[in-house]
């Protein structure tokens, strides 16, 4: 039997009951498929509110309830429509976050009696928040956004532009954060592609002050800027090649946002208590204590609340070999810095130039494994690691590691 020839909503009650498909009515095929999330909208909500979103998919009319993972969030399905030619279904939701609802990001799903979607995820936030109101694609329609902080709410819809003015003050460091493919928790390897942010900031005259395409390695852009001076400011919002489509959808927070750059150390052993430094931006202080769980690998990220308001989160890693620090100078063989096997060691390249060396005992043939932990652990380093001899001699050097299911 060739799938393809039936219908997408058909195709798993054949599969499951082979003889005796023909029994059921086109409603029973109905509440036999699982729904398909393909956005929401809006895709977060601040701590301590009730608020309609629209999940918007395949096959979701059937919905019954709502899934939205951690503590906290609650949920019911209000309504569903179905498909027409120019939208695809739609259940609208009702969500109530709990005041005290951990910030972050959750994975929500509908059920419905065939059983329950793919995840979207959504994210709680503890800012005010606001939704882009068209039209705003022009300069001369900027939407006044009256308090900050706060994340606002918008989609990149089809030859999109979004523009925002708020105030600011002198000397304060403002913040402003898109949060876009990090919604997504899968992104599919295809044509036209998905969400590239770009970020503009101007002044009222519409001079340029900056211009944001990635955060380092990320797509999400991140803008920081002292204000030179109390007034209006304008930022605009859209795809780095013009592109829109309904589920561009993002999260924008503007504001005197407490913003980590960087950690360091960047690991710690499992049980073990750190006091981890932090650059940054509208900081509370510069150091924060954490404690590692008790297992190798597991998740640990470090952040903090000024003000009441969470920062964004860094990860750290947890590893179970000893750790030990890097001691500068150590730019030469001669310097290599004598480490034990195994061992975790916390570094950095904190100069343009810097190299680090570090010796080790080897006692007879032994299989060695060097892994370095930057770029996954969001450092923006990109490390060479280079395995020498005693005599300078180079035994082995590796870039990238190649990964088979890495196909570009
Ligand atoms: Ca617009
Ligand atoms: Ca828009
Ligand atoms: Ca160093
Ligand atoms: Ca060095």
């Amino acid at each position: 039997m060739n799938a393809e020839l039936f219908p997408r909503n058909l195709r798993s009650t054949v599969f499951v009951l082979p003889t005796a498909w023909v029994l059921f009515s086109a409603a029973a095929f109905a509440q036999g498929v699982t729904g398909h999330i393909d956005h929401i909208f809006p895709a977060g909500g601040t701590r301590g509110t009730t608020l309609q979103i629209e999940v918007v998919g395949d096959d979701l009319v059937g919905s019954d309830a709502v899934r939205v993972s951690g503590e906290g969030v609650t949920g019911k399905v209000v309504e569903t429509k179905p498909a027409t030619k120019t939208s695809k279904a739609i259940a609208v939701v009702e969500l109530t976050i709990d005041a005290d609802a951990p910030v972050g990001l959750r994975d929500l799903r509908l059920h419905s009696p065939a059983g329950f979607t793919n995840r979207a995820f959504f994210a709680v936030g503890d800012l005010p928040q606001v939704r882009e109101t068209e039209p705003n694609s022009l300069f001369s329609q900027a939407q006044q956004i009256e308090k900050t902080p706060v994340t606002i709410d918008g989609q990149i819809t089809q030859a999109d532009i979004d523009v925002f003015r708020f105030s600011a003050k002198a000397g304060d460091t403002i913040v402003c954060r898109v949060e876009a493919q990090r919604l997504r928790p899968f992104l599919a390897d295809g044509v036209p592609g998905w969400f590239q942010a770009v970020m503009t900031l101007y002044d009222t005259q519409g001079r340029q002050l900056a211009y944001v395409d990635d955060y380092y390695f990320h797509p999400d852009p991140v803008l920081i800027f002292e204000v030179p001076k109390d007034g209006d400011y304008v930022v605009e919002l859209r795809d780095s090649i013009f592109r829109g489509r309904d589920d561009f959808v993002y999260r924008l927070t503007i504001g005197k946002i407490p913003f980590i750059t960087s950690v360091f150390p960047r690991g710690l052993n499992p049980k073990q208590k750190v006091t981890v430094h932090l650059d940054g931006v509208n900081l509370p202080s510069d150091t924060v204590d954490v404690v590692a769980p008790d297992t190798p690998r597991s998740l640990l990220a470090v952040s903090v609340e000024a003000d009441g308001i969470r920062s964004n989160a860094i990860p750290l890693a947890v590893t179970a070999p000893p750790t030990t620090a890097e001691k500068e100078p150590n730019d030469t063989p001669k310097a290599a810095q004598a480490v034990p096997v195994p061992a975790s060691i916390d570094g950095r390249i904190e100069k343009p130039g810097d190299v680090d060396f570090f010796k080790i005992h080897v006692s007879g043939k032994q299989t060695l494994a060097f892994e370095v932990a930057a770029r996954r652990y969001e450092s923006p380093l990109d490390s060479i690691v280079t395995i020498l001899d005693a005599t300078g001699k180079q035994l082995a050097e590796n870039d990238d590691v190649e990964d088979p299911f890495f196909q570009h």
